[in-house]
């Protein structure tokens, strides 16, 4: 079969995350790659963002019966010993960003990353992973109305903006899930 012929495949993405959704499009649309949407779900398994991206994206295929990508992140601060890490979720929905700033407060080292981890499977084939980090650092306060969830606190390496002050279309350039997807999609469209 054609390379062309593969890449021409649809992938749907499942998450129940209509942000990741745009940005992961437009990643995605850039690099000549269609993104399908379902919001399926899949259980969140313990352990480090690899694993439950490849569990999600298995049982996903097994649900679905075609190509799927799923994708986990979360925010890794080094003062809080990577919290929230893999509870980034949790973290969000009931500390939120002002619990972070609190425990934050009489914190010098502020360095942090966002990390995705981009799962891809099919019903022929075996997960496959991906790994995007971005750096930076936790700001003293909440900045901006772009983006969702965490991106009000976190400024990028080398920027004075938060994410939250940036337009999708630059956080898109440089962010932990461009860096995953990007991986994923070279991947991708070598496969033969
Ligand atoms: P899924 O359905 O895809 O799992 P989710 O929102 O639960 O969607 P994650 O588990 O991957 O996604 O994310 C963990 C938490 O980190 C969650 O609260 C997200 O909103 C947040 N998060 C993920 N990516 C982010 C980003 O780019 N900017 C800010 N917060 C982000």
């Amino acid at each position: 079969m054609s390379n062309s012929k593969i890449i021409s495949k649809s992938i749907t993405f499942i998450t129940g995350n209509p942000h990741k959704v745009k940005e992961a499009r437009g990643i995605l649309n850039n690099l000549g790659i269609t993104l399908e949407h379902a919001d399926i779900g899949y259980p969140e398994i313990q352990g480090d963002l690899e694993d439950v991206a490849r569990y999600g994206a298995q049982y996903a295929v097994r649900r679905l019966g075609k190509p799927v990508i799923v994708e986990d992140a979360g925010l890794f601060i080094k003062a809080l010993k990577w919290f929230p890490g893999t509870y980034s979720s949790y973290v969000q929905e009931t500390l939120s960003n002002q619990g972070i700033l609190k425990l934050m407060s009489d914190v010098e080292d502020r360095y942090a990353e966002f990390r995705s981890v981009v799962g891809y499977c099919t019903p022929k084939t075996e997960p496959e992973v991906f790994l995007g980090i971005v750096k930076g650092r936790i700001g003293y306060k909440e900045k901006g109305k772009y983006g969702f969830a965490y991106d009000p606190l976190f400024i990028p390496e080398d920027y004075c903006e938060s994410f939250g002050e940036l337009q999708t279309d630059v956080k898109n350039r440089f962010s932990h899930r461009r860096k995953s997807l990007e991986k994923f999609a070279l991947w991708y469209k070598d496969q033969k």
